[in-house]
């Protein structure tokens, strides 16, 4: 679509949507009432900039249906990432939602080549998270056969990759890595597999580690971008020319924005990637802030294609770390511990990556150096925070006790976060 008539497109949906949300979500009422924005009001795109930004804390507090536009009578699906704190962040789909959803995944599948001829296997895991579900009704859509794995044990994943023919590996970068490792080490090498195309996303890739596992695996290797706040994967995906992903501009207005001012940033710069869904019904989003820091670039692509290229991620202006494909904000553990007797608020979180997977320790200062007595008690604190923990962030952490004073205090920030994963590749 010419870059006009998408534009014309956006503002038409853009005015619906804040009609809607007036509507339909209290919060939004209030919030757009207290900025005095009206969908009248709203005359060119540029006029967003009105509307007040939504964030995380904004669901957290509206936990869990807060923000729902429909009853859940409408909803068909929910699904969940990781909160700040204790609570999940919760987005429910309409009928519509989904078939949108699917069509934006068919879409980014479809511009690295994914035909009906190929064979998916999914190896992200199925549940909550919207990785899994998300690739796997675009890629029916697209008539895929789809083999819904899940994640977890490799060598069965290796074996099942070339007993069944797959073409199309849908994974994490790392998790991609890593299979290939286990394939080779099981003797299975790249003419036994069938493999073309790998669908990677859910966290980033370094130029380094996507040659690796396009050696590897002898595959085409593809980024593609999303989060459950905004639908899940689908947002944005690159083309067979890899030279950024292209956002499905009819249903996401991508706006970018200086992270600390919360000014918006000319086109072309560098800043945090803020979207707005165009067509979502359940929970639909206005100016949402994603954290994920980017910059986007308008002009055509080789492809054709006329949607915004966004650039691949490259960070948070947030402390979010992926880890195992995972969400996890130290906040979340930091909330965990406090509900701990005899562990102190001093903690350090360790990550490494081996074999290609990350690897989480917590080290936590216990504040009572007498315990350093009892290696039963020691056994039972180190074993009850390392289950609170997997129950919080659904991953499991290792859990090192430290004597009082031993963590490094610091008198601005604490640099709790000791990042050795790229160490590695
Ligand atoms: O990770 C959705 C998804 C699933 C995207 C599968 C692609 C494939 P969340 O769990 O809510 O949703 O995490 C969203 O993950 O804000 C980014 O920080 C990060 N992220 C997602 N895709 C990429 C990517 C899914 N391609 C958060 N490169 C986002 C870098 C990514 N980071």
């Amino acid at each position: 679509m010419p870059r006009k008539e998408l534009e014309t497109l956006q503002l038409t949906r853009l005015k619906h949507l804040v009609d809607y949300c007036m509507n339909n979500v209290p919060f939004y009422h209030k919030r757009l009432t207290e900025a005095g924005v009206t969908a009248d009001k709203i005359k060119c795109l540029s006029d967003i900039q009105y509307i007040p930004y939504t964030t995380k804390a904004d669901l957290r507090d509206n936990y869990p249906y807060g923000l729902f536009a429909v009853p859940l009578k409408d909803i068909v699906r929910i699904h969940a990432s990781s909160g700040t704190t204790g609570n999940p962040t919760v987005v429910g789909y309409t009928r519509n939602d989904i078939n949108n959803w699917s069509d934006c995944v068919a879409r980014f599948c479809t511009a690295v080549g994914v035909t009906d001829e190929d064979v998916a296997q999914i190896s992200f895991g199925y549940g909550l998270f919207t990785g899994a579900l998300g690739l796997h009704y675009g890629l029916e859509k697209i008539g895929c056969s789809v083999i819904p794995i899940s994640s977890g044990n490799t060598q069965k994943q290796a074996k099942i990759l070339k007993d069944f023919g797959a073409s199309v590996l849908v994974s994490t970068p790392s998790y991609a890595m890593y299979m290939s490792e286990v394939a080779h080490e099981m003797g299975i090498t790249n003419d036994d597999i069938k493999l073309r195309i790998g669908l990677f996303g859910s966290e980033g890739c370094t130029d380094a580690l996507r040659d690796k596992i396009e050696k590897g695996f002898g595959l085409f290797s593809t980024d593609n971008y999303g989060m459950s706040e905004l639908m899940g994967p689908g947002v944005s995906g690159e083309c067979e020319h890899r030279c950024g992903l292209h956002i499905a501009e009819d249903h996401f207005l991508p706006e970018i924005i200086n992270s600390q001012t919360g000014e918006v940033l000319p086109r072309g710069e560098k800043g945090e990637l803020v979207i707005t869904t165009l067509t979502k019904e359940g929970i639909p989003m206005l100016r949402y802030r994603t954290k994920d820091i980017s910059r986007l670039h308008y002009d055509t692509c080789k492809c054709g294609r006329t949607h915004v290229r966004m650039e691949k991620v490259q960070g948070r202006s947030d402390d979010m770390l992926k880890i195992r494909g995972v969400n996890v904000f130290p906040s979340q553990i930091e909330d965990v511990m406090a509900h701990i007797d005899g562990i102190s608020p001093h903690y350090e979180l360790i990550l490494t990556r081996k074999n290609y997977t990350d690897n989480l320790e917590v080290r936590i200062e216990i504040n009572d150096v007498s315990l350093l007595e009892s290696f039963s008690e020691l056994e039972r604190l180190q074993k009850e925070a390392a289950f609170k923990l997997k129950t919080v962030l659904g991953i499991q952490a290792k859990v090192t006790l430290v004597p009082p004073r031993t963590i490094q205090r610091y008198e601005g920030k604490a640099k709790r976060i000791i990042d050795k994963r790229n160490e590695e590749e």
